[in-house]
């Protein structure tokens, strides 16, 4: 049985208060391990540590020596690959040719891509006239911000995580992490890589624990972190933002969603089914960037929701070792319960069930698993609570639409702003969408294909700020404007 202990000032260690709590497979509800829940003690040492650090060793490196020492990380990453994959899977119970895949290639780009992005970027610079003629320099400095607290969720754990401690670095922060109470291994185990790299202690430390009168909160309430960057559900950001209100500290958010996927009758139908059944189901449907709203133009409804069927009856549950599965459980059984009700609620507000609905019969050992089918629904009105509210589990509603006003309309319909996905062939209407789609993420004829020195973060209620590439420089820096008379 493993046991997962903080990683504080370098070195792994156990909560002083004892208190642990269970780690559970969701393949089949067996238990993976016991995970330390930090209280105020351990949470005060990483924050200390993590002070202590900006002025040690680690701020003695050059922009270009931080970058080296990250693409070290990296390359360590890849070189422990079947460990994290391992540990991924363990957590998860995804595909583990999806976490070969997205989840630890990523987990290590994310070091790679922001240190090099950051490093190459200039600062402005400005050159001014001076009634004595000798004139003046004009320019920007940015160093860390300080410690930045990061707070992740369950569902892309690596990847999301290193979205944000890639860069956080890359500017010179130091870190402490709250990963997920449901996947605690790969943030553990970035901590061996940041030791086994030579990362001077303090720079990168996790703190294991819940949200609510937790680690999470304690965290994010302590008065030595500078800023805060969250990645959850937009209640809990929520939360964050008050917390972050005292001491008026810096927040990066990524939230929820109910994305919407906009299928015209001129594209091409074979890839908009294809691309809607990975938007909808990739990861169990957990995947912030998910379809849970397709509408479809009317002359192509009927063909589409036959093709989606036959498409997600071909989805193969198994574990994630499992070669011909390609579809895993859901996190837990706690959140199988969540989508569940939401799956009762879809019939109670008169949905067809297309296909699924339920729970599929996986037989021994799997019975303890958190297991769920994928699930098509029609029929609903625009008001439904199915129709409305995340459900962040693999199934998605499919409306017709008769025009592009119309479908407009509906895809803005929504308190989140997360993405959208436009299937057509007509660029000019391709480009009209893109404009009127109040998202932060746009994708036509595609999905979840971005270049990462490119912005990611969510209009209204998906989120604040945008990270990825140089657009996280206003967060994780501070910038100050010095002018210099010559
Ligand atoms: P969650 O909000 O329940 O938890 C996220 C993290 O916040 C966890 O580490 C949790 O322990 C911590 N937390 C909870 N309450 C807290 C509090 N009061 N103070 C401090 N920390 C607290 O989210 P989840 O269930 O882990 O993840 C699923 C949600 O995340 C979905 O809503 C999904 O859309 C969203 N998400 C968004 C993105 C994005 O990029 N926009 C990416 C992934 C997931
Ligand atoms: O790919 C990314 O950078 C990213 N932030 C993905 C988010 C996925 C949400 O579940």
């Amino acid at each position: 049985m493993q046991e997962f202990r903080h990683f504080i000032n370098g070195k792994f260690v156990g909560s002083a208060s004892g208190v642990v709590f269970d780690n559970r497979n969701p393949v089949d509800g067996s238990l993976i391990g016991q995970i330390h829940e930090a209280g105020p003690a351990e949470v005060n040492a990483a924050v200390s540590a993590a002070r202590e650090a900006l002025t040690g060793p680690w701020a003695q490196l050059t922009q270009a020596q931080r970058t080296l020492l990250l693409q070290r990380v990296a390359a360590r990453i890849t070189e422990r690959f079947e460990d994290f994959l391992r540990a991924e899977c363990l957590d998860t119970g995804k595909p583990a040719t999806m976490a070969r895949e997205v989840d630890i290639p990523r987990g290590a780009a994310n070091f790679t891509a922001f240190a090099e992005t950051l490093a190459a970027h200039p600062t402005e610079s400005f050159q001014l006239d001076t009634p004595d003629g000798a004139g003046a320099l004009n320019y920007g400095l940015r160093g860390p911000k300080g410690v930045i607290a990061v707070i992740c969720p369950w569902n892309l754990p690596l990847l999301l995580m290193t979205f944000k401690v890639g860069p956080a670095l890359a500017c010179g922060n130091t870190v402490v992490v709250k990963p997920s109470e449901e996947t605690p291994a790969t943030a553990t185990l970035l901590g061996e890589v940041m030791n086994e790299c030579g990362v001077p202690a303090g720079v990168y430390n996790v703190v294991h624990g819940l949200g609510p009168q937790s680690a999470g909160e304690l965290l994010t309430s302590h008065a030595g972190i500078d800023a805060i960057t969250f990645t959850g559900e937009t209640r809990t950001g929520e939360h964050i933002m008050r917390a972050a209100s005292v001491g008026l500290r810096n927040i990066s958010m990524e939230c929820g969603g109910k994305n919407p996927g906009i299928v015209f009758a001129d594209c091409d139908l074979d890839k908009a089914v294809e691309g809607t059944m990975r938007s909808a189901f990739l990861n169990c449907g957990q995947v912030c960037l998910g379809t849970e709203r397709v509408y479809v133009e009317r002359p192509v409804f009927d063909e589409f929701v036959t093709r989606l069927k036959l498409g997600a009856a071909r989805l193969s549950p198994g574990a994630p070792d499992d070669a011909n599965a390609n579809f895993g459980p859901l996190i837990s059984r706690e959140h199988q319960a969540k989508v569940l009700s939401y799956y009762r609620l879809a019939t109670a507000e008169g949905a067809t069930v297309e296909i699924g609905g339920g729970v599929p019969e996986m037989g021994a050992p799997f019975d303890g698993g958190a297991w769920i089918e994928p699930t098509i629904w029609t029929g609903l009105a625009d008001d439904a609570r199915v129709v409305t509210e995340e459900i962040f589990g693999p199934c998605c509603h499919v409306r017709p639409f008769d025009r592009e006003d119309e479908v407009v309309g509906l895809a803005n319909d929504t308190r989140y702003g997360l993405c959208a996905v436009v299937w057509t062939q007509n660029v000019a209407r391709a480009a009209r969408m893109a404009a009127s789609l109040e998202v932060g993420l746009v994708w036509i004829n595609s999905w979840y294909l971005r270049d990462l020195r490119t912005a990611f973060g969510g209009a209204k209620q998906s989120g604040i700020g945008r990270e990825g590439g140089i657009h996280g420089l206003e967060f994780y820096t501070e910038l100050k404007n010095v002018c210099v008379k010559l």
